[in-house]
């Protein structure tokens, strides 16, 4: 069978939570640790996010469809769950967490640290104070989330999990996110849980790139 790739610098979360689905379904893949809007992902993704994807004559982009598209052609634990009210509930935290998680917690709040764009490069604290409030009041949703089964959907780790999973990642590497995080006490359990996972461990991104 064709070789599938993933196309993508390893420190992006879309990239991880793909990587953690081929590990979760015992998917061989390669890893092409290429930045954004380079040439070999601008082939394939319109905007040049990462990641795109190969397999064979199949080339897609964007990390839902990757998923959809892995369920379908590979064997092993599904994704995204068949059953239409657990599928429902995995789309529902996919999206939650890519429309409005994603851009505070990872492009907002990481990148005031990382990417800050201050004149010195110190952290950007104004940025860092301004987003706390939504940060602290988007974990304490993720906390009521996971209290239950202590997965996002149903009882059963899917790529909504796969999808959040990286963000947190990043996010408790900093003293705000790590506190927001700690006083969370069901997403501590649930981050700590998960964590031991060997698709978790097994793609644990390298420092942030330097371009
Ligand atoms: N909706 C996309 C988002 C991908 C995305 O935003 N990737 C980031 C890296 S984490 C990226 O390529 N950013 C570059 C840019 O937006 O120009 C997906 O699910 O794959």
């Amino acid at each position: 069978m064709a070789t599938v790739e993933i196309i993508g610098i390893p420190q992006s979360t879309y990239v991880r939570a793909v990587r953690m689905a081929c590990e979760e379904k015992r998917i061989p893949y390669e890893l092409a640790a290429v930045f954004p809007h380079s040439p070999e992902v601008r082939a394939i993704h319109p905007f040049g996010k990462v990641p795109a994807f190969r397999h064979g004559d199949v080339e897609l982009c964007e990390s839902r469809a990757i998923a959809t598209y892995l369920d379908g052609v590979f064997p092993g634990p599904r994704l995204i769950p068949a059953e239409p009210r657990l599928a429902a509930e995995t789309e529902q935290w996919i999206s939650l967490v890519n429309s409005v998680m994603d851009r505070t917690m990872i492009r907002t709040y990481l990148f005031a640290y990382i990417m800050p764009k201050t004149a010195d490069r110190s952290p950007d604290r104004q940025t860092i104070e301004e987003v706390l409030p939504d940060l602290q009041k988007q974990i304490a949703v993720l906390d009521n989330a996971v209290a239950k089964t202590g997965y996002l959907a149903g009882g059963g780790f899917t790529f909504a999990d796969m999808n959040l999973l990286p963000i947190l990642a990043y996010v408790r590497q900093f003293p705000e996110g790590a506190a927001a995080i700690a006083g969370a006490t069901h997403l501590a359990a649930y981050y700590e849980r998960h964590s031991a996972r060997l698709s978790f461990a097994n793609t644990i991104p390298p420092p942030p790139p330097q371009r």
